[in-house]
């Protein structure tokens, strides 16, 4: 990570951004030919709070008080850049049925249809580290040969020994999954903690 890829990483993401719009179906994901990076993650994870932070807004994406919210996949656009797609939470324990086969198949019409999609960042709570619902995320992203990331999120509510070993813990699953990143991000949206090195990661997918 240097310097200057810190500075581009903090220029793209907090310039110009725009909410392009919200897909509840399939058919109404918007089209788009900017590179593109989704955020996913069990509800409640913190994704909303993520791409605030990311973008240096205070209200960007809804941030939810009780979990299961976002229903949609909201897209938003950084200049003519890169595109953010912010994908509805899995893992709901109260989601009926129905609701989790309507997310299986909204995530799965976006992720086969979105050719321009560069990686997805996998949201873990860092508090409680992965979980069945993130393991088949995991391996549908691995068989779909997604390109994915995993993101600790609320780093500030851990001690640094139990973050270490969360980052331990995690880093090694992830390195046992054939699409997934062996590199994991420790954030956290209230500290700030890893959003400037995770933006110039994210910014350096713009370029390929
Ligand atoms: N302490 C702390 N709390 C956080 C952080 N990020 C999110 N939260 C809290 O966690 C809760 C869920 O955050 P959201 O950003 O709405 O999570 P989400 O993944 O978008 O949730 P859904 O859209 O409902 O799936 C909120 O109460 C946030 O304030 C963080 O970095 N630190
Ligand atoms: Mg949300």
């Amino acid at each position: 990570m240097t310097t200057a890829s810190v500075a581009e990483g903090r220029r793209l993401f907090t310039g110009e951004c725009k909410f392009v719009a919200g897909a509840a179906t399939a058919a109404s994901i918007p089209p788009s030919r900017l590179p593109e990076i989704a955020f996913a993650g069990r509800s409640n994870a913190g994704k909303s709070s993520l791409l605030n932070a990311l973008t240096g807004r205070k209200a960007l994406a809804r941030v939810s008080q009780s979990p299961g919210r976002t229903r949609q996949i909201n897209f938003f656009r950084l200049g003519d850049k890169l595109m953010l797609a912010d994908l509805p939470g899995y893992g709901f324990a109260r989601a009926s049925r129905a609701e989790q086969a309507r997310w299986s198949e909204l995530i799965t019409d976006y992720l086969m249809s979105r050719s321009n999609l560069r990686r997805v960042a996998l949201l873990i709570d860092a508090r409680r580290g992965l979980m069945a619902s993130d393991h088949e995320v995991m391996k549908l992203l691995d068989d779909m040969a997604v390109s994915y990331q995993l993101v600790l999120t609320k780093c500030d509510m851990l001690g640094e020994d139990a973050l270490n070993d969360v980052v331990a813990r995690v880093g090694d699953e992830a390195r046992h999954h054939k699409a997934a990143h062996p590199e994991v991000y420790a954030t956290s949206a209230v500290s700030h903690r890893g959003i400037p090195e995770l933006r110039a990661s994210l910014a350096g997918l713009t370029k390929r």
